[in-house]
């Protein structure tokens, strides 16, 4: 068995981990970040897309945005799309100048591994078998496997970036409560090789399901549609996928261009959160403690608050010697979780399909649609929502 020693030992190479990792680094404090998959599949991962403005400012803090600021795109407003209109939603407008950045999360994870990996700092891809312990008491460790070896690597703090099919949180399953909702829909995703149809992103409400219209870059689109959860791929030839996403987006005077389809999945939809998101020296980040659906790009904005939060937390630990920060660091991230778990809800509830769900479900769908769209109080409450709240 291989020993190493470190200050924070960190589970798990997506976006929560990296930026943990970098925000430490530029504090002076040293970790080491693990990972189960390889570089090649963490970095073709397509995932969100839309950045709020405080994650941004937190990647600029990490040393990361010098492509995101060259690639990334302002927008200013979305469209709600319903009953055969478009309505915008100025985010900006309604908000004080606030914004949102379209720039994949692909990119930022990109981003991240080429900072860490050019400063020497240790990020090892393919580890298996981790495990963590002695986080009650003072003395953590984690155990894994790499080229063949054991290794121990030895710590003060833990933070389980592992995500939601993570080791972290089992392991303090007895401790947590946990809240969770599941959807009867998924929603399937493509990224397509042609120009965006929409200067901005348009989400749908349609009698055949959800639809949204997203981007990657002026010359990437990203779509998806509402589909069954469990749906199989291999139904969804290219064709009935942009048969649908025209069926649900049409609109008079305005087309949908179509393009070679590069990538396409299904995926789930969940509400979840574990509490509280620490327990001894382990400390949980991002989709390790809780999880979204997607209809308010909410997930990877969260995980990005979380890691602020301890990074700040741990910073105040060794520079000063106080813990008061990270003793309230479940309850500090778990007002903005719940505050994002409700808006994500509330957008999913309001634009999807009900499977088994009847006209009076759908009128009212439409008229809450009519009401965020013609109210400005009710607009300025998703805007704010939507570009993320202030703390
Ligand atoms: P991640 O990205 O899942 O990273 C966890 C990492 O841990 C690794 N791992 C392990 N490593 C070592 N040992 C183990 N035992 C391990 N087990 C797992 C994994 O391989 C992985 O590399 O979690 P993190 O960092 O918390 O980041 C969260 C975000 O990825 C997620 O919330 C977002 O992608 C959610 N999401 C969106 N969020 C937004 O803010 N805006 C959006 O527009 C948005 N769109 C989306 C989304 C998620 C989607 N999917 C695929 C669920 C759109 C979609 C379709
Ligand atoms: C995306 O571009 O992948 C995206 C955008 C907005 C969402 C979800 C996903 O609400």
């Amino acid at each position: 068995m291989t020993h190493e020693r470190t200050q924070v030992a960190i589970v798990g190479a997506g976006p929560a981990g990296l930026t943990l990792g970098q925000l430490l680094y530029r504090a002076g404090i040293d970790a080491v970040v693990l990972e189960d998959r390889s570089r090649d599949y963490v970095e073709a991962r397509i995932r969100a897309g839309v950045l709020e403005q405080g994650t941004v400012d937190l990647l600029e803090r990490a040393g990361v945005t010098e492509r995101l600021q060259r690639e990334g795109i302002v927008h200013h407003g979305i469209y709600l799309q319903f009953d055969g209109e478009r309505h915008h939603i100025p985010l900006s407008e309604l908000t004080g100048g606030r914004s949102i950045v379209i720039y994949g999360q692909t990119e930022v994870v990109k981003d991240l591994i080429a900072a860490r990996l050019d400063a020497g700092l240790p990020l090892r891809f393919e580890v298996s078998n981790v495990a963590v312990h002695g986080f009650e008491g003072g003395e953590p460790f984690v155990t894994y496997e790499h080229d063949g070896g054991e290794r121990r690597l030895d710590c003060d703090v833990i933070a389980g970036c592992d995500g939601f099919h993570g080791v972290c949180r089992p392991v303090i399953e007895r401790v947590l409560r946990t809240y969770s909702r599941e959807y009867p829909f998924g929603w399937l995703g493509i990224l397509a090789d042609v120009a965006p149809s929409s200067d901005e992103l348009v989400y749908n409400h349609h009698a055949r399901g959800f639809a949204l219209l997203s981007l990657r870059s002026p010359t990437r689109s990203r779509l998806y549609i509402q589909c069954r959860p469990d749906e199989d791929i291999a139904d969804w030839p290219d064709e009935r996928i942009w048969e649908e996403l025209h069926a649900r987006t049409a609109l008079d005077g305005w087309s949908l261009e179509e393009g070679p389809v590069l990538e396409k999945g299904v995926t789930g939809m969940r509400s979840f959160v574990a509490e509280p998101m620490q327990h001894g020296r382990l400390f949980l980040a991002g989709d390790a403690a809780h999880i979204v659906p997607p209809t308010g790009a909410k997930g990877l904005n969260l995980a990005m608050h979380d890691v602020r939060v301890l990074a700040d937390a741990l910073i105040e630990w060794y520079d000063n010697g106080r813990a008061g920060l990270l003793d309230s660091y479940s309850a500090d991230c778990l007002r903005r979780v719940w505050r994002a778990e409700h808006f994500s809800w509330w957008m999913t509830s309001m634009l999807h399909r009900a499977p088994g769900g009847d006209e009076f479900d759908e009128k009212l769908q439409l008229s809450q649609l009519r009401y965020v769209t013609t109210s400005t109080p009710a607009a300025t409450s998703l805007a704010e929502n939507y570009v993320g709240l202030e703390e």
